[in-house]
């Protein structure tokens, strides 16, 4: 009996030891972009060399069952803030860069949440969930808003959408930096505005070539998804991204003093364009692609390093992952496609960003926190839709009211204290779904990923069967088993009409 008591009082410590000490973690999650399951040495990567994030997952957790909520950006950024799947949210798709904000202010979030349990909360790097309200058109030389404040980030350092897309500029808590008031900036997706050159106008002054679709306004020699005129004092250079969000997370750190910290750091790499800065040219033997993963790699390292300079490194519960699988060509031929060599981007699956097939979704996603943590390898299914509901479950407070409820308490999986994650998950490409369960892979009937363009997958719409795969034996999910095994397409069936009604 007494035995007992004393085994569970130490299990209980384990978790919430911080609480009863007064000293809850800090928190940083390093979300980088369009970065595969092979992307990093520690996942098997032969292309580049990662070792600050190598190091982080050998005295941290790596994660082998780990997913995306889906296969491109703005729905799993906005599954990781709401704790909401983002197939529930019809405006969860990749937005332009001057849509209006798609979550709901009155909709907690892991920022609200943390700001409203005394900590400071900043997001450094790409939003992408839109900025202003539908009701009124956004005056981008005014304040911009509502959009990181009002879902709880104190402190924002960002662009509007991604680096592809105009407006190229940043935005710190609101205004644009660096913006003179005589040039305006102006942005449209529609058509163009203003008379400044064009990647189809003047594909001559461009750095690297571009498809139609990214052939909008030339900023800093690269041509991007719409126009914009105006602003030319604030437009970013590519090549500064980088370390322009590396130092604005640094000083953020270093200035919270008496609060514990939330950090949403989220790079621009590896997404297109990939113009990396000079010093990283040449890191890797695969072109721009494989020196923004360095590049990547090199701001981690300057991170721990600098968390462990201010001594907080050691309670600092540090979640790094990536919000999609690889995509080699993305609108830019900058080399990616040429210079991969034998390199597996999505490790030993198939497909990539854009697909249901698992290199869409399931990502590297790596857990640092040395004072909690125990190392290891786990293959517990995680989602970054539980990471909401996890760090709830870390400070020991119910999630608030209207939540988003598809995320659990994985807190003990994340920390490595248990090897059991969750039942199933579902994720999610452009329009569709799978299933994930056990060793289990569903699609159900309707339509395929297939290979489209150079590098792409896109979902086509057919009259196919539904798909069963046992990813165990079978990771290039190759061989449909459906038709042996109706029980598990049924189970399988019952989880979508439970989760995800039509
Ligand atoms: C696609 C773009 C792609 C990239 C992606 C968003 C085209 C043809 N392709 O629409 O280049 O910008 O959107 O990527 O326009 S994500 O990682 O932010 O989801
Ligand atoms: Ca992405």
């Amino acid at each position: 009996m007494k035995h007992h008591f004393l085994i569970s009082a130490l299990v209980a410590l384990s978790t919430s030891a911080f609480t009863l000490a007064g000293e809850k973690p800090n928190i940083l999650i390093i979300y980088g972009d369009d970065i595969g399951y092979g992307d990093f040495s520690c996942y098997g990567a032969t292309g580049v060399q990662t070792p600050n994030i190598d190091a982080l997952a050998k005295n941290g957790i790596r994660f082998r069952s780990a997913y995306a909520t889906a296969a491109t950006c703005t729905p799993s950024r906005y599954s990781l803030l709401t704790g909401e799947y983002a197939f529930r949210n019809e405006e969860a798709h990749i937005l332009p860069g001057n849509a209006p904000l798609i979550i709901n202010p009155e909709r907690p979030t892991v920022a609200t949440f943390l700001r409203d349990n005394g900590y400071s909360t900043a997001l450094v790097g790409k939003w992408h969930l839109g900025l202003g309200s539908v009701s009124e058109p956004l005056d981008w030389n005014g304040l911009i808003s509502p959009g990181p404040k009002e879902v709880g980030f104190d402190y924002s350092f960002n662009m509007a959408a991604t680096a592809d897309r105009v407006p190229s500029v940043y935005i710190e808590n609101g205004h644009i930096v660096g913006l003179d008031p005589a040039d305006p900036v102006k942005v449209n997706y529609a058509e163009k505005v203003g008379d400044e050159p064009t990647g189809i106008s003047h594909p001559q002054l461009l750095k690297v070539q571009a498809d139609e679709q990214h052939s909008g306004t030339i900023v800093n020699g690269v041509s991007r998804i719409g126009w914009m005129t105006g602003g030319h004092a604030a437009r970013f250079k590519d090549e500064d991204m980088a370390d322009t969000y590396l130092n604005k997370a640094i000083e953020f750190i270093s200035g919270t003093k008496e609060q514990p910290f939330f950090l949403y750091y989220a790079p621009n790499e590896n997404h297109v364009p990939r113009v990396i800065h000079p010093r990283f040219q040449g890191s890797t033997n695969m072109g721009p692609r494989g020196d923004a993963l360095a590049a990547f790699d090199w701001c981690v390292g300057r991170l721990v390093q600098e968390l462990k300079a201010q001594d907080k490194f050691d309670n600092t519960l540090i979640i790094l992952s990536s919000d999609n699988g690889p995509v080699l060509f993305d609108g830019y031929w900058d080399g990616a496609v040429e210079l991969n060599g034998d390199h597996r981007p999505a490790g030993p699956w198939n497909g990539g960003k854009y697909s249901r097939w698992e290199g869409g979704t399931r990502v590297p996603f790596i857990v640092s926190w040395p004072k909690m943590a125990k190392p290891g390898v786990s293959d517990a299914l995680v989602s970054h839709v539980d990471i909401f509901a996890s760090i709830a479950g870390l400070i020991g407070k119910p999630l608030p009211d209207k939540s988003g409820a598809d995320g659990e308490n994985l807190i003990k999986a994340l920390t490595g204290e248990s090897a059991i994650g969750r039942e199933f998950i579902v994720q999610q490409a452009l329009a569709q779904i799978a299933i994930r369960k056990g060793d289990w892979k569903y699609v159900p009937p309707g339509s395929v990923t297939q290979r489209g363009g150079i590098d792409q997958w896109i979902e086509t719409q057919v009259d196919a069967p539904g798909l069963l795969f046992n990813l165990g034996e079978d990771p290039e999910e190759t061989t449909n088993l459906a038709a042996d095994y109706p029980e598990i397409v049924a189970d399988m069936q019952g989880i979508i009409e439970k989760v995800a009604p039509e």
